[in-house]
């Protein structure tokens, strides 16, 4: 697959080369053309044309309609998606071909779904007298588009990240700008190949490829010509890019980084509690924002829990490498820190050796720790791989303490049987999501972000039109 710019409807590559490198192996994939300053110029003054042009004169149902087109292109390109995703990030087929791109064509149809029979979503509100002496009033607000949105996104989930603000900000109407992550350029071009064919005017959609600080990122999120943000990364950029904003006051819709929770308490089906905590800290080896990283078990089942979860980590098998070197390097360097600080590595612990060409990829064991202070760093800084640290609590209070006592506010999974237990204490954990007695269940209608420095804003639904436009009131006196 060959990373391409998309910049007015024409395919480019200029810019300097970098490799593209398969974390399974390490091996060279290809290259990446870096967008310098006048890619981006280009691709934000194209997004304006657009925005002038026939794509900001298209109705609301002709914009589902193209949504629409542009979910059944990825469809019919589907093992070129799937393809794409699992060379670039190492993960299981079986993972894109059920999450990734599933998903990215749920994101399209979902939004084109909200837009349907109500084509600006216009909201009449009848007023009378609603300031003395003037009468009776008609106010009815348009949702306006914000104009020239920047989508930048990280490469954990990168179709499934990037279309899910990218489907909603063009369902508004606005043009799009976006930079996925600089490892994981390929499913985004295809991206721009199926906008392509469905047809969408030049300029309505623009990728242009790159990394973030002093290079495309930044251009592009410092660009005057940027009217809005959507970014999805490390809280460390998000506030990069929030100074680099300030500048011109764009707004910023931020979905950052977590250290998420799991309760466990002692009434909960033990089970099931072992399956969703596997399930949450190892999935895509622990690279998903959403994983679990801090495990919180009551004291009666503290030590069966954590033999129990100790030994599914032990035979995990195949969840994929670390993204890069470098990010496998963090991991390790974070282990390291633990045993210093004192933990006990109940599994896991290192990289495993598998005796073929994955020895030279950037994989990490799934790890379960025990015996850490609370203010150790391996609890309290997000690791973004495959490691947990397990701790005892005595009381629900104790429980919601630990959890709360974070700079992040993610995600929590809560485990209970008890039904009072379970509403009493999921409003208490101060994150965005909470999730009990499951993990990751998904319905993109309800709200989704973090609290804290987990990020700015919701996503999601109405939450996602809420943010890509602008309400404008219209008030008319009778
Ligand atoms: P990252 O912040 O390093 O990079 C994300 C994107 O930002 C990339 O496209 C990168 O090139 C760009 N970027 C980096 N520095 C920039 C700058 N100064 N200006 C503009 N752009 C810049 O994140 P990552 O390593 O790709 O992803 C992992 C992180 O993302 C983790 O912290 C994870 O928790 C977080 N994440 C959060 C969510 C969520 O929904 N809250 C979802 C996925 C990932
Ligand atoms: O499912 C989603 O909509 C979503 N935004 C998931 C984020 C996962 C983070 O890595």
């Amino acid at each position: 697959m060959k990373a391409e710019h998309y910049v007015g409807g024409v395919f480019r590559s200029d810019g300097p080369a970098f490799p593209l490198i398969a974390p399974v192996d390490g091996t060279e994939l290809g290259a990446v053309p870096e967008a310098t300053r006048e890619v981006v110029d280009d691709a934000v003054a194209a997004a304006r044309a657009a925005l002038k042009g026939p794509w900001g004169a298209m109705a609301a149902e002709e914009r589902a309609a193209a949504l629409r087109r542009v979910a059944d292109g990825v469809q019919a390109r589907f093992e070129e998606f799937v393809d794409a995703e699992v060379a670039d990030t190492g993960r299981p087929r079986a993972f894109a071909e059920t999450v990734d791109v599933p998903r990215a064509v749920g994101n399209f149809r979902a939004y084109a779904d909200l837009l349907y029979g109500r084509p600006e979503r216009a909201y009449t509100t009848r007023v009378r007298g609603w300031s003395s002496g003037t009468g009776e009033a008609l106010n009815y607000t348009v949702r306006r588009p914000l104009g020239v949105v920047a989508v930048v996104s990280p490469w954990n989930l990168p179709l499934l990240l990037s279309t899910w603000k990218i489907a909603p900000a063009l369902a508004c109407g606005n043009a799009v700008v976006a930079k996925p992550s600089e490892e994981t350029p390929s499913t985004a071009t295809l991206l721009a190949r199926v906008m392509d064919d469905a047809g969408l005017p030049p300029g309505a959609f623009n990728l242009v490829h790159g990394h973030g600080p002093g290079a495309a990122g930044e251009f592009l999120t410092g660009h005057p010509g940027v009217d809005a943000i959507a970014f999805t990364g490390e809280s460390a950029t998000g506030a990069a890019i929030m100074r680099n904003a300030a500048d011109h006051v764009t707004p910023v819709s931020f979905e950052l980084g977590g250290k998420n929770p799991a309760l466990v308490f002692a009434d909960a089906d033990l089970d099931a509690a072992v399956d969703g905590t596997v399930r949450s800290c190892f999935t895509h080896s622990g690279q998903i924002c959403l994983c679990t990283e801090r495990v919180y078990v009551e004291r009666p089942v503290f030590e069966e829990f954590v033999a129990r979860l100790g030994e599914r980590a032990r035979a995990l098998d195949g969840y994929g490498p670390m993204i890069s070197a470098g990010h496998r390097d963090k991991v390790l360097s974070y282990l390291r820190l633990a045993r210093e600080e004192g933990a006990t590595v109940v599994a896991g612990g290192g990289t495993p050796e598998f005796g073929d060409a994955r020895d030279g990829g950037f994989h990490v064991q799934p790890t379960v720790l025990t015996g850490l202070p609370e203010t150790a760093r391996a609890v309290r800084e997000e690791i973004f791989g495959p490691v947990c640290h397990v701790a005892p609590f005595d009381t629900e209070d104790e429980a919601l303490a630990l959890a709360n006592d974070s700079p992040y506010g993610l995600a929590a999974t809560v485990w209970t049987r008890d039904l009072s237990r379970a509403h009493r204490v999921a409003p208490r954990v101060e994150t965005g999501i909470v999730w009990v007695n499951c993990w990751n269940l998904r319905d993109l209608r309800t709200p989704f972000g973090g609290v804290k420095a987990s990020g700015i804003g919701r996503e999601g639904g109405e939450y996602s039109l809420d943010f890509f436009s602008e309400p404008v009131n219209v008030c008319v006196q009778i």
